[in-house]
């Protein structure tokens, strides 16, 4: 733990800013980070930003967290920066959707970017997060990324993308990250970072609720037992290939979607599904991920349960060549 007194002789955790630079890691006294929270927006120590309330809850845990505030991406050096982490890379484009913080909607380049010191625009790439989880890949290979935030949780399914005026595909199959946390991360971030320190894999945090990953093409559906113990039933969304196709499919993928992220207690106990999967990919890369998120009614998890009735798992997965079919392929 790194608690300590501060300037009113209060005890609990440090109120200094959590370290961004090798000298304040060594400043604590500390001979690695645990995990490189990476962000596209300015370190504000502040409730509103992720950086913040989830690296001081990692904090608080007793887990080292060094911030990469804004790294130029057009290398991997400042991912090298802390050294490599001994659990992972936490990778969030900012507080909100890289391209809608550059672009206008005429596509227009925006004047400022208010999460930037100065309101300065340009201190993050396009489509951030693929290019933070592309770098952390190339920085350190072995070391789990955990992609989370805004960008990740909008575009973890196929999605419309305004700006390429273009169906894409789920952000977990382009991007390098072992899973994706979509909606709170409070809950799922900090029962990563447990199964990371106590030596688990990234297959382990497949288990988990609120969490997308990518399934590979030889890989057999998971059994739908959660980490938890609870069994989960899947529910089969279009493929990729049928929504970008028919507007049909992809109104019916969002409307099933939605319907299970949104349950509400009674239709939670109706319906069993809470497991979406969809295919994708002529390479045979399926996607899969899991409903759920988190419950707005119940708030954030940092509660250290795991069991709430509002969360749901969240796979993606399948491929080609595996048997399931989608169950609504002729909408
Ligand atoms: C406050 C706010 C603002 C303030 C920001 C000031 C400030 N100091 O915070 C102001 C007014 C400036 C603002 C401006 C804009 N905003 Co605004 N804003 C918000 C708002 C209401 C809250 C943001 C916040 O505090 N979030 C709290 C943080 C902690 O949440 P978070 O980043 O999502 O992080 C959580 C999860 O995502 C996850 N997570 C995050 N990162 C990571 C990383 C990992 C590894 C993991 C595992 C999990 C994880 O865990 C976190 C904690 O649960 C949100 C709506 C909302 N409820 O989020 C809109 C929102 C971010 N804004 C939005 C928009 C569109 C804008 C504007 C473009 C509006 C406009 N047309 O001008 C402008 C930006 C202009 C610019 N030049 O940049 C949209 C963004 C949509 C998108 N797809 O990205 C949002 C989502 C509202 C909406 N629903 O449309 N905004």
């Amino acid at each position: 733990m790194t608690g300590s007194s501060d300037a009113r002789g209060a005890t609990g955790p440090s109120v200094a800013p959590l370290p961004m630079t090798p000298e304040e890691v060594h400043a604590r006294g500390w001979d690695a980070v645990d995990i490189v929270f990476v962000t596209g927006d300015a370190y504000v120590d502040h409730p509103s930003f992720a950086m913040a309330i989830l690296g001081r809850l990692l904090e608080a845990e007793g887990y080292r967290v060094a911030i990469l505030s804004q790294p130029d991406w057009h290398s991997c050096a400042p991912w090298r920066r802390f050294g490599r982490p001994r659990l992972c890379f936490a990778i969030s484009a900012g507080n909100m959707d890289s391209m809608l913080n550059h672009y206008t909607a005429s596509r227009k380049m925006r004047n400022d970017d208010a999460y930037s010191p100065g309101g300065q625009i340009g201190r993050r790439p396009d489509r951030a997060t693929l290019a933070y989880c592309q770098r952390a890949r190339e920085a350190y290979s072995g070391v789990p990324i955990v992609a989370g935030g805004v960008e990740a949780s909008l575009r973890r399914l196929a999605h419309y993308d305004y700006w390429s005026d273009k169906v894409r595909r789920s952000i977990i199959l382009d991007a390098k990250a072992d899973v994706l946390v979509f909606g709170m991360g409070e809950r799922p971030l900090l029962q990563i970072a447990k199964i990371l320190a106590s030596g688990g894999t990234v297959g382990e945090l497949r288990k988990l609720r609120g969490v997308a990953y990518r399934l590979g093409a030889k890989e057999p559906l998971p059994d739908g037992i959660l980490a938890d113990g609870t069994r989960v039933e899947t529910l089969i969304l279009p493929s990729f290939e049928e929504v970008v196709s028919d507007k049909r499919a992809f109104s019916e993928m969002t409307r099933l979607a939605h319907r299970e992220i949104t349950l509400g207690p009674a239709a939670r106990a109706r319906l069993a599904a809470s497991r979406l999967v969809t295919r994708a990919g002529v390479e045979a890369r399926p996607v899969s991920r899991a409903r759920g998120g988190c419950d707005q009614s119940t708030g954030p998890a940092a509660d250290g349960g795991g069991t709430g009735p509002g969360f749901r798992p969240a796979l993606y997965a399948p491929a080609p060549s595996c048997l399931w079919q989608p169950a609504y392929s002729g909408l």
